[in-house]
């Protein structure tokens, strides 16, 4: 298997994170995106729509999309377990990476996009459209200080994938000054105890 990778990029960290939680390692191939590589015929060939990560299998097949990757690599290393074990632990997770994808990622992800000199030129950039994601991405932090007041992590007790969504739009988020708020104690802890974990830097 090889992880066609961009560092720096929120999506592919969430696969990095996710395998080194499974102490997995597996090939990777980083994509000079900032020079355009991902836009080649090349690159569309694993692809089509020119973005990372992709996971090329030893078939020469492709999974792209992070959450269908972890979705595969979760039934390659089962252990420990980041997605669910019964059919209602799993569900419930899948619920919380949903509203972390919909609620927190996309917004960060706006932001970005409409503001980031990596995206100028590649996108069509609207202010109004950053200025409204922030304020979305805000809202959204401060429902999860409320829900994480009773409980240590995004979908319950344990560590899943919904807090590696969460916590890579939250990396994501300082770059484009979507820091934490100083009043949602809550979101401040869970993020620094995420954070802290060993594989965060992946
Ligand atoms: N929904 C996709 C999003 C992938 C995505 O947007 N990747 C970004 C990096 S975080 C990318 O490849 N951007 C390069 C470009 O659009 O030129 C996923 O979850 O994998």
């Amino acid at each position: 298997m090889i992880l066609h990778d961009l560092t720096p990029g929120m999506h592919p960290r969430r696969v990095r994170i996710f395998l080194a939680e499974k102490g997995a390692v597996i090939e990777r191939r980083e994509v000079d995106a900032a020079a355009g590589a991902n836009a080649s015929p090349e690159f569309r060939t694993l692809n089509v729509l020119g973005k990372l990560p992709v996971l090329e299998l030893d078939d020469g097949s492709t999974i792209t999309e992070s959450l269908a990757i972890c979705r595969y690599l979760e039934s390659v290393f089962p252990e420990p377990s980041l997605m669910g074990r019964s059919p209602r632990e799993a569900a419930r997770i899948d619920m919380w990476t949903l509203r972390m994808e919909y609620e927190l990622s996309r917004p960060v992800a706006e932001v970005f996009l409409h503001t980031s000199a990596f995206y100028r030129g590649r996108v069509e950039q609207v202010p109004e459209v950053a200025d409204w994601a922030r304020s979305r991405a805000l809202q959204t932090m401060a429902w999860l200080d409320r829900e994480l007041a009773d409980r240590a992590y995004i979908a319950g007790a344990d560590y899943t994938m919904a807090d590696i969504v969460a916590q890579c739009a939250l990396v994501l988020g300082k770059a484009v000054g979507l820091r934490v708020p100083a009043e949602l104690p809550n979101l401040a802890r869970w993020f620094a105890a995420v954070s802290a974990r060993p594989t965060a830097r992946a």
